[in-house]
């Protein structure tokens, strides 16, 4: 028998950071393009969007927020999280990392902000058992219940999945490792098998599992992030991804990578430092596009 009655969409919970907004007008454009994006396209669930911000940044991510749903005429749940009360919760956190994965105390990425994902299952409401981070520089141009989907193809062991780098960021800072082991395959483009490292443009996030790991805590402690770090001669600057792709290294069962088409990054950067040559095979990315990342500033296309 047909029915007019529709069951309740699931609901997703999406993350993302948005602060030092005030007077920044290409911070707002980024942010409506890609809650537009993303709130459009979502056809099969519901969004729950959880957004950290200053107070400054919060005024206008509401202002943003409410055109985009009036627009669309589609409803989403809005939620605001402190970043200044997140960067003390997750102090040490942050800490551990910040010696090895960013350029200079003040320099851009020093900012906690690009290392709060890695403390995220300590912030999140505890009812909360998985979610999507989103850096605010893409675009979604697909439904994002398909990404939600991925879940179900994770290991038993698997807290994170992310994109692959899309670029050999991850074969200059490495270059001294590399020397030293020439059959490692760490910063090799995934083209000829390689593991070029992980873009935290786009993070899923097994909540529950990081809450439950009995390992995790250790492997985000200090002592370990700088045992890590020796090991691979290790001095990287873009913050959470860079602990992400030493670990998705050593612990595979960790951490999956999930198709590039979730998150086709398209700074061109290293192509005009030294890399000309090999660029193509890191930047490859058959299929469809399901998310753009304008990173470093990148516009994204028009499509
Ligand atoms: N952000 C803010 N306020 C700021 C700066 C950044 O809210 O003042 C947020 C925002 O959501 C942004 C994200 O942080 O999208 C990342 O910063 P962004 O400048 O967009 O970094 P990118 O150069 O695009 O990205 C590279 C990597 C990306 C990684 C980031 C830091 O491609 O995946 O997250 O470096 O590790």
């Amino acid at each position: 028998s047909s029915s007019s009655v529709s069951t309740p969409k699931e609901e997703v919970n999406i993350w993302c950071i948005f602060t030092k907004a005030a007077g920044n007008a290409s911070m707002k454009y980024k942010l409506l393009t890609f809650t537009h994006s993303l709130v459009e396209n979502a056809n099969s669930v519901m969004i729950s969007l959880h957004v950290i911000v200053d107070t400054s940044s919060q005024r206008i991510a509401q202002e943003i927020l409410q055109s985009v749903k009036d627009t669309l005429k589609k409803d989403i749940k809005i939620s605001f999280y402190d970043v200044n009360q997140i960067a003390k919760d997750l102090k040490s956190l942050v800490a551990a990392m910040q010696p090895h994965f960013s350029s200079q105390p003040g320099s851009y990425y020093s900012d906690s902000l690009f290392f709060l994902s890695l403390g995220l299952h300590r912030i999140a409401p505890v009812s909360m058992s998985r979610a999507a981070m989103f850096d605010i520089d893409t675009k979604v141009l697909t439904d994002v219940g398909k990404l939600f989907e991925l879940f179900e193809s994770f290991g038993n062991d698997t807290l994170f999945a992310l994109a692959p780098e899309l670029s050999p960021v991850y074969r200059h800072v490495l270059y001294l490792y590399r020397s030293k082991n020439p059959s490692s395959k760490i910063g090799d483009p995934i083209a000829t098998g390689g593991f070029p490292g992980l873009n935290s443009g786009v993070i899923l996030f097994a909540l529950d599992r990081l809450r439950n790991s009995p390992m995790y805590p250790h492997l985000v402690h200090a002592f370990n992030v700088t045992s890590l770090t020796k090991k691979y001669s290790f001095k990287g600057h873009l913050g959470d991804q860079d602990f992400y792709t030493l670990l998705g290294f050593e612990h595979p069962e960790l951490v999956s990578v999930i198709p590039c088409n979730w998150n086709r990054q398209l700074c061109t950067w290293w192509s005009d430092h030294g890399y000309r040559d090999v660029m193509p095979q890191y930047a490859q990315c058959e299929g469809k596009v399901h998310v753009w990342h304008g990173n470093c500033n990148t516009p994204i296309p028009v499509t």
